[in-house]
C-alpha cells in the first residue's frame, strides 16, 4: 500500500539527518508569531523550504489558534467550515501559557496544573518535524495512558486504538475493515487524561491526511504540505470540548421534528404498489411510521431527477406521496445521487455540460465516472454556476413530488472507476499521499472551481448538502431542511445530517454502531443512526427486535434500511411476538420523542451531543472511558442493549456511582448501586477514582435495560400513536428521579416543530424543573417549574408528576397555595404520583406555567 511505502521514505531520510529547526517567537497583538528555521539536516522532497512560519491567535481563554504556513505559499480557503472571525486582540486571561523553545520547541500548558498540551518538541527519531513544500508532518505529545476519541469518521471502537495510522479522507468503502477512513472527514480528537481532564484539537485541513497516534505522542500529516492549522480547546470536560469545537464549526442544525420518529426505507422497493403496501401494513399492525423513503428503485435507469415511467410514474408518484402526507401525515424523502448521466437529450446532463460547471480532469475536460446509470459527470458545487445550478433543480424536483426531504448518497464522490475511467494513461504523482487516494473515487488530479480535487474532495459532499438547502429553502422558506447526507466534513453538522452509511445485518454491526453514533456527536453531528436491522445481507427476527430496542433509545435518526438482494425486514416482516416486541420499542419511542426533541434543542444552542458516552457524563470515573457498549441518552437515562444472539441478559454492564432508577418499573435498582461511602464533595482537581459496579442485567427479548439517573428530571406522553405528529401535542408527565440529596433538576424546548424564521431561528418555549428538599427539619420536597423561555405559545397540558424514589408517604400537598384534593404513593417502589385530575387548581395544569409543588 502506498502508505506504507511513503512511511519507509521518511524512515530510510531519517536513518541520514533530521531536519532540525531554530524557533523565534515575538509577541504581537493576537498572540504570537514567529518562524521555525532549519539548521541542520535535509528535508525528504524537494523542494525544501527552510524557513517556516508560524502565527498564534489566544482567541479566548479556552481556545488557541496555531498556524504553521510557507509565506511564499498560496493556500486553498476552506469554504464553510469556521463560523469564527480571526481575532486581532488576544484573549486577556487565558487557561494556558506557551514556552518557546530555541531548538524546535512551541509548548502550551494548563495553567492551573502544568498539563502540557501541545509541544513540538517531542523529537522523534522515526518522526521528525518536517516542514516542507509538498508534505509536513508534526509530531507533539499526548499524556501518556491517555484515551482519545474522534479522527473519523471510520468504523471503530469509540476509545480509539494506537499505536495506528489513521488516514483522513473520504471515502465509500461498502463494508470496510475496522479503522479505516470512512464517507466523511472530521481531523479533530478528544482527548482525556488520566487525571480526567480533557481537551480537543482540530486540524483543520481539507488535504488528505494522516493523523498517527502513539502512546504519548501523535502526529499530524498532511498531504501537499497543506498548512497546519490547528484549533485547540482547553476544555476541561469533555462537554466544554464539544461546545468549544462547536463554536468554531457551527452548531448542529436543527432537526424538523417529524425527522425525530420512525422511518423506513429499503433498496428494493420496485414500485409505487409495494411501497403502498408497506405504508399498509404498517398500518394494519399498528406500527408507528413517521417517514417513508424512496432509494434509487423510482428513478428511470438511475438518472438522476427522472422516474420510472412503468413503476414510478411521475404523476402517479406525486399524487401517492401527496396523499400519505394529507392523509396520514406520513413524510417522503428521496434520494439523489450527485453523478449526471452522459446522454444526449437528458436535460440535466446538456444543461450542465452546456454551462461548464462540472468537475474537470487535469486536461480541463470534462471529468468523467461511473455511476449507477452509467458513464457520468459531475456538478462542480465549488463554482457558484454549479451551486445554483443544482439548486435549482432540486427545487424544481421537490416541487414536482412534493418532497420533504432529499438524501444525498454516493457523495464522496463515490465512483465505481478507481480514478477515471478511460485511462488516458496519465495520473499526476504527489510526492506523499495517506493511502491510496482514488479507491472506489474520482482521480484526485481533477479540478474543481475552488481548487485540486485533492484539496476539494473530502469538501465535496459538505457543498453539495448546502445547495441541497438552497434548493429546499426556495421551495418552503419558512421550514427547517431535511438533507440526509452519507459523506460530510467538519463543520457539516451545521447544514444537514447523517447516517453512518452502509453496515451489515451482524451483531457486531449493532454493536459498533455506538461507537459511531458517539463519535459522530463529537464531531458536531448528533443527528445520526445506522441502518437498522442491517443494510447487506439478511437480518433475522431476534436481530432486528434487539436493534429496534437499542435504536429507539439511540438513534437520534431511526430508519430500518435493507439493501436490495437482503430480505424484507419491515418491523412486521418476521410475524409474532416480534411485530409486538418492534411495537412496543416504536411506542416506547414515541413516548419519549419530547426528551429526544429538548436533547436536539439543547445541541443546537450548545453542541453537546445526544447520545453521550458514560465517561462524558462522568468525567470523574476512569472506568467509564472505554464504555462503548453502553450510552446515555441526554444526562437522564443510561441504555444497555443486548448485543449477542441467544442472550437473556445484557452481561457486563458498568454503572458509575449514582442512584438509578429502573426505566420500566420507576423503582430504584438496588443492583446497579455502588455501596461504598458517599462521594465527597471535595471540588479539587485531583482524578477522582469512584467506583461504580458491574452487573449482567435480566433482559427478555421483549425488553432492554434502561436506568433513569437519580438527579434527573425528564417528559414522557403516555399516549400511543401512529405518527408523531400527532401526538407531540398530547399531555406531558414529568418524571423527577431524586438523587441521594433528594434533588432533580431538567428541562423541556417545544415549538411547533418545523418553522424557522428569515434568520433562521427557531423560535421555541423552555420549561425548567427542579426538585430540592424543603429545607431544615421538614419533611419531604418542593418541584418548582418556571418557564425560561417563551418563543412558541403552547397550550401543552400537563397531566401527571411522578417523583422517583420519595422515601416516606407525605401527608399532604400544595400546589402553590392550594392544597390538592389528593394523590398516589406507591409504598413498594416508592414513587409519589400526582395527577392533573386531583391537582389544586387545574389552571396551572398547563406545560408553560409557572408553579410549585410541595410534599410533605
Ligand atoms: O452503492 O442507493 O449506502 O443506503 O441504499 C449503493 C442504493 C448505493 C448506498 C447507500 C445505501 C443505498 C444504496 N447506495
Amino acid at each position: 500500500m502506498i502508505s506504507i511505502v511513503a512511511i519507509s521514505i521518511v524512515l530510510q531520510f531519517c536513518e541520514a539527518e533530521l531536519p532540525r529547526y531554530d524557533v523565534y517567537a515575538k509577541e504581537t497583538a493576537y498572540g504570537y508569531t514567529g518562524s521555525f528555521t532549519r539548521y541542520i539536516g535535509n528535508g525528504p522532497f524537494p523542494p525544501d523550504p527552510t524557513f517556516f512560519s508560524f502565527d498564534i491567535y489566544c482567541q479566548t481563554k479556552d481556545r488557541i489558534h496555531i498556524r504553521f504556513y510557507d509565506r511564499s505559499k498560496k493556500y486553498m480557503n476552506i469554504p464553510n467550515v469556521l463560523q469564527i472571525s480571526e481575532v486581532t486582540k488576544a484573549a486577556s486571561q487565558t487557561n494556558y501559557v506557551f514556552e518557546f523553545i530555541d531548538k524546535g520547541g512551541i509548548i502550551i500548558k494548563r495553567k492551573d496544573t502544568g498539563d502540557v498540551i501541545f509541544d513540538t518538541q517531542t523529537l522523534r527519531f522515526d518522526h521528525p518535524l518536517i516542514l516542507e513544500k509538498e508534505f509536513i508532518s508534526l509530531t507533539t505529545t499526548t499524556g501518556k495512558n491517555s484515551v482519545i476519541y474522534g479522527l473519523g469518521s471510520r468504523r471503530s471502537r469509540y476509545a480509539l486504538k494506537h499505536p495506528f495510522n489513521y488516514t483522513i479522507h473520504n471515502q465509500d468503502r461498502g463494508t470496510p475493515p475496522d479503522d479505516q477512513n470512512l464517507y466523511g472527514s472530521h481531523p479533530f480528537h478528544v482527548e482525556v487524561r488520566p487525571n480526567g481532564k480533557a481537551h480537543g484539537i482540530f486540524f483543520c485541513n481539507s488535504a488528505p491526511m494522516q493523523v498517527e497516534l502513539q502512546d504519548g505522542w501523535i502526529t499530524y500529516r498532511a498531504m501537499a504540505g497543506e498548512m497546519l492549522d490547528f484549533y485547540i480547546f482547553l476544555g476541561p470536560t469533555q462537554k466544554d470540548v464539544i461546545k468549544q469545537y462547536t463554536d468554531v464549526i457551527g452548531k448542529p442544525a436543527l432537526v424538523p421534528q417529524w425527522a425525530t420518529g420512525f422511518h423506513q426505507c429499503a433498496w428494493g422497493y420496485k414500485s409505487i404498489d409495494d411501497v403502498r403496501n408497506v405504508v399498509e401494513n404498517y398500518d394494519k399492525y399498528n406500527l408507528p411510521l413517521d417517514v417513508m423513503w424512496a432509494d434509487i428503485d423510482y428513478m428511470d435507469g438511475k438518472k438522476l431527477f427522472t422516474t420510472d415511467p412503468v413503476n414510478y410514474p411521475k404523476a402517479q408518484f406525486a399524487r401517492f406521496i401527496s396523499d400519505i402526507k394529507e392523509k396520514k401525515r406520513i413524510r417522503y424523502v428521496a434520494i439523489v445521487n450527485p453523478g449526471v448521466k452522459i446522454e444526449s437529450g437528458y436535460e440535466p446532463y446538456e444543461s450542465l455540460a452546456s454551462s461548464g460547471y462540472y468537475l474537470r480532469n487535469r486536461t480541463s475536460q470534462p471529468y468523467i465516472g461511473e455511476v449507477w446509470p452509467g458513464r457520468t459527470i459531475f456538478p462542480d458545487f465549488f463554482s457558484t454556476g454549479g451551486g445554483s445550478w443544482w439548486a435549482s433543480r432540486i427545487s424544481k424536483f421537490v416541487k414536482e413530488l412534493n418532497l420533504d426531504g432529499i438524501w444525498n448518497d454516493m457523495n464522496e464522490i463515490s465512483n465505481f472507476c478507481n480514478g477515471e475511467c478511460d485511462e488516458d494513461g496519465g495520473k499526476t504523482k504527489y510526492a506523499w499521499t495517506p493511502g491510496e487516494l482514488d479507491h472506489h473515487g474520482v482521480q484526485s488530479d481533477a479540478v474543481t472551481a475552488a481548487g485540486p480535487y485533492y484539496l476539494t474532495h473530502s469538501l465535496y459532499a459538505h457543498m453539495e448538502n448546502i445547495h441541497t438547502i438552497e434548493g429546499l429553502k426556495a421551495v418552503n422558506s419558512n421550514k427547517r431542511p431535511f438533507v440526509l447526507s452519507r459523506a460530510s466534513f467538519a463543520g457539516s453538522g451545521k447544514n444537514n445530517f447523517l447516517w453512518l452509511g452502509e453496515n451489515e445485518a451482524k451483531w457486531e454491526d449493532l454493536r459498533d454502531s455506538i461507537s459511531g453514533i458517539l463519535s459522530s456527536g463529537l464531531f458536531g453531528m448528533p443527528f445520526t443512526g445506522c441502518d437498522v436491522g442491517g443494510f447487506n445481507g439478511d437480518t433475522n427476527a431476534e436481530l432486528l427486535t434487539r436493534w429496534t430496542e437499542a435504536a429507539a433509545f439511540l438513534y437520534p435518526f431511526f430508519r430500518n434500511h435493507r439493501s436490495d438482494d437482503s430480505i424484507s425486514q419491515e418491523m412486521y416482516a418476521f410475524g409474532e411476538p416480534y411485530t409486538s416486541y418492534n411495537r412496543r420499542f416504536l411506542q416506547e419511542r414515541q413516548k419519549i420523542q419530547s426528551y429526544f426533541y429538548t436533547l436536539m434543542h439543547q445541541s443546537h444552542d450548545e453542541g453537546v451531543p445526544i447520545i453521550r458516552s458514560l465517561s462524558m457524563e462522568f468525567p470523574g470515573d476512569s472506568n467509564c472511558l472505554k464504555i462503548d457498549s453502553q450510552a446515555m441518552l441526554g444526562s437522564a437515562l443510561l441504555v444497555s442493549p443486548v448485543l449477542e444472539p441467544g442472550a437473556k441478559k445484557a452481561t457486563g454492564c458498568y454503572f458509575p456511582r449514582a442512584r438509578w432508577y429502573d426505566y420500566w418499573s420507576g423503582a430504584e435498582d438496588k443492583s446497579v448501586e455502588a455501596n461504598e461511602e458517599e462521594e465527597s464533595s471535595n471540588e479539587s482537581n485531583e482524578f477522582r477514582e469512584l467506583n461504580g459496579v458491574e452487573v449482567d442485567l435480566p433482559a427478555d427479548l421483549n425488553t432492554i435495560p434502561v436506568h433513569i439517573r437519580g438527579g434527573a428530571i425528564f417528559t414522557k406522553q403516555n399516549y400511543v400513536a401512529r405518527r408523531l405528529m400527532n401526538m407531540k401535542d398530547a399531555p406531558f408527565t414529568v418524571i423527577a428521579a431524586l438523587d441521594y440529596n433528594e434533588c432533580a433538576f431538567g428541562y423541556i424546548s417545544v415549538d411547533d416543530g418545523e418553522s424557522v424564521d428569515e434568520n433562521g431561528d427557531c423560535k421555541k418555549s423552555a420549561v425548567r424543573f427542579q426538585v430540592t428538599q424543603r429545607g431544615r427539619g421538614k419533611k419531604g420536597g418542593r418541584l418548582s417549574v418556571s418557564v425560561t423561555e417563551v418563543g412558541y405559545n403552547s397550550m401543552h397540558v400537563l397531566e401527571e408528576i411522578r417523583i422517583l424514589g420519595v422515601a416516606e408517604e407525605p401527608s399532604k400537598i400544595h400546589f402553590n397555595d392550594q392544597r390538592a384534593s389528593s394523590f398516589e404513593y406507591d409504598r413498594e417502589k416508592k414513587i409519589l404520583i400526582v395527577r392533573k385530575a386531583y391537582g389544586g387548581d387545574p389552571r396551572e395544569w398547563m406545560l408553560l406555567k409557572e408553579f410549585e409543588m410541595l410534599w410533605g
